[in-house]
């Protein structure tokens, strides 16, 4: 039997994403997994090395799930792969079938995997800030740390999808067919996490409302113009990409005992777009970067919370940020982004 074989088998959907490749950068770094990498895109040749099998191929796609579970033994999903704020809102219908209907063929995979295996199925699922809708600016303001049970009403199909999965996932692990006379359970251990925006100094995002922030950084390092689509004063969590990967291991690796709860919010910074600004002015002076806001889309971060309350996180499995803003920028972001268009 081949060493990959032996090793409990991981899927990543979304593998070419963002959090994608700093995922399975860190589960190959670890070492104990054998990973299979799941795109819809062709995987990234610098990635290849690294996953033990790679697939091209449409979530959506139920021959292709099908045809999975009886090659694979999976253990652990962590389902990245989704159509995140600002994409989602030109082709809602799209969005829902890959965020919410990828999501229910996913759970299906993991329950037949626990069934054939005989062990849980974990189902790593990354939400967002999305989930929360703050009717106004000024609530906005008043409501600051926002816990997970506040503000429950998204504004955008993304984030309904999103909101609407993690109780998906909440229903598999405890109530799935509780009325079946032969309800042994699902198997499904579903463990999400509500991301704020993510900034990565080696990947830039694609089709967020948050990617202003890491857009701003990467023109700046390149020379490049940036016209900044929100307005200075606001404001919302931003995590360093490298904290976003460490929390999904951690959770992942949380004794089941601990956690009080499916869904954590975890927080680690939370600038106003100005203040992002002048760090990236300061450090590339010469940056062209002008305010100039969409209102549509300035509109749907209005409605995302200023902060997080990530107290039960912080209980329940230790979470911690290492890279608060002065760490995020002066130790990973700019180091790495000056390093990487130099
Ligand atoms: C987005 O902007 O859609 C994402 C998010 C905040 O979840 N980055």
């Amino acid at each position: 039997m081949s060493e990959t074989i032996r090793k409990p088998a991981v899927l990543v959907t979304g593998a070419n994403g963002e959090m994608g490749h700093g995922l399975i950068d860190a589960l190959a770094e670890i070492g104990n997994y054998s990973i299979i990498a799941l795109d819809v895109r062709p995987i990234d040749e610098s990635m290849k090395p690294k996953c033990s099998d790679v697939i091209v191929g449409d979530i959506l796609e139920t021959r292709l799930l099908e045809r999975m579970q009886s090659e694979y033994e999976v253990h652990s999903i962590y389902h990245l792969a989704a159509l995140l704020s600002t994409r989602a809102e030109f082709t809602p219908e799209a969005a829902h079938r890959v965020n919410v209907e990828g999501t229910l063929n996913l759970l299906k995979l993991a329950i037949e995997q626990s069934r054939w295996h005989g062990q849980p199925v974990k189902f790593m699922f990354p939400s967002s800030i999305a989930v929360y809708g703050l009717p106004s600016k000024e609530v906005k303001k008043k409501a600051g740390k926002v816990k997970e049970s506040d503000w429950n009403y998204p504004a955008t199909m993304y984030g309904v999808n999103k909101l609407y999965c993690e109780h998906l996932g909440r229903y598999y692990e405890k109530h799935y067919r509780q009325l079946a006379s032969d309800n042994a359970g699902s198997g499904v251990d579903f463990r999400s996490i509500r991301f704020p925006g993510l900034i990565s100094a080696v990947t830039v995002p694609s089709g967020g409302t948050s990617d202003y922030a890491p857009e701003m950084l990467h023109a700046a390092a390149q020379g490049k113009a940036y016209s900044c689509f929100v307005r200075e004063d606001v404001r919302i969590p931003f995590m360093a990409m490298p904290d976003a990967i460490t929390a999904l291991l951690k959770l992942h690796d949380a004794p089941k005992n601990n956690l009080s709860t499916n869904v954590y919010n975890i927080g680690s910074f939370s600038p106003s777009a100005g203040r992002i600004f002048e760090i990236v002015k300061k450090e590339f002076p010469n940056a062209e970067i002008r305010f100039s806001p969409d209102d549509k889309r300035q509109a749907i971060v209005d409605t995302w919370p200023e902060d997080v309350d990530d107290s039960v996180a912080r209980n329940d499995w230790d979470w911690r940020p290492e890279f608060d803003e002065a760490r995020a920028f002066n130790e990973y972001l700019i180091p790495v982004i000056r390093k990487r268009y130099a």
